[in-house]
């Protein structure tokens, strides 16, 4: 504890979240953790038999969502093979200026509660034409462009198989037409200029987004296995002639809803 009695260990801050967790709850661990980004809210419905619903901004370390159409709530659900999913509809983003640990502290969270399987999602931008506003491409990368990192000292963490090939293959099991990209994180919150675009382009990007590269390091420090989706809200800046806007990345959630919502069930009933 510091002068104003506030956690400054990370860890110690996402034991406290965890055990308020188990305590309001009455879980007392969970399998599965999914963030939902950017276009993916509507994927709750059918996950499983809802066992609780809370206001992430009353858990230890958590505040309310700064961006609109990102949610704010936890929901812990038993899923049909009988598993506990931990669902965060929301996620703080580094643009926040809350610091690392409070980006990946969802994660650190979910990892103090026994999770062993992370499934992330955003909203993206993508670099490939032939992905059109409303396709879902499966991470099989990422690239970390923010220059941040949420390991503190010496904590060489082997990121070679980060996004975990056997969780890939069943989600290609489960959808054989999803594609896979590299994820570009950029820092944000302004999104990319045409010609950092195909500055991502030359790195080996396929997707831009600014989330998820970040959370992923912490979940492998965590030991976690990670499978992670993009939602193509819009062209990246430069790929087409259209301006980018937020309202267009709303609707292109709103058009891919519905198989959104089948492919995370779908997925959250195999892992
Ligand atoms: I949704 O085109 C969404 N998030 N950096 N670029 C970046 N983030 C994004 C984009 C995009 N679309």
């Amino acid at each position: 504890m510091n002068a104003t009695g506030a956690v400054n260990d990370p860890f110690a801050l996402a034991r406290e979240a965890a055990d308020h967790i188990a305590s309001s709850t009455g879980i007392t661990g969970a399998d599965i953790a999914l963030v939902l980004g950017s276009g993916w809210k509507s994927g709750t419905d059918q996950l499983g038999e809802p066992l609780a619903d809370l206001d992430l901004a009353e858990l230890p370390g958590f505040s309310a969502p700064a961006v609109a159409g990102h949610g704010g709530r936890l929901l812990v659900v038993r899923t049909a093979a009988g598993r506990t999913a931990l669902v965060f509809t929301g996620r703080t983003h580094y643009y926040e200026g809350r610091g690392v640990a409070a980006v990946v502290h969802g994660v650190r969270t979910a990892a103090a509660l026994g999770v062993g399987t992370l499934l992330l999602t955003n909203g993206a931008g993508g670099l490939n034409p032939a992905w059109p506003p409303g396709t879902p491409v499966l991470i099989a990368d990422h690239i970390n462009l923010t220059g941040a990192t949420p390991l503190t000292g010496a904590t060489f963490i082997d990121m070679t198989t980060t996004w975990t090939p056997r969780l890939r293959e069943l989600a290609r099991g489960i959808d054989p037409s999803l594609d896979e990209g590299v994820y570009v994180q950029f820092p944000g919150p302004q999104y990319e200029t045409p010609a950092e675009v195909r500055m991502a382009r030359v790195l080996g990007g396929d997707l831009v987004g600014m989330s998820t590269a970040l959370e992923a390091i912490a979940a492998r420090e965590a030991g976690m296995e990670i499978l992670g989706i993009s939602l193509v809200t819009n062209a990246a800046a430069g790929i087409t002639d259209a301006a980018l806007d937020h309202a267009e990345v709303l609707a292109a959630g709103e058009a891919a809803s519905s198989r959104l919502a089948v492919l995370l069930r779908d997925l959250v009933g195999a892992l």
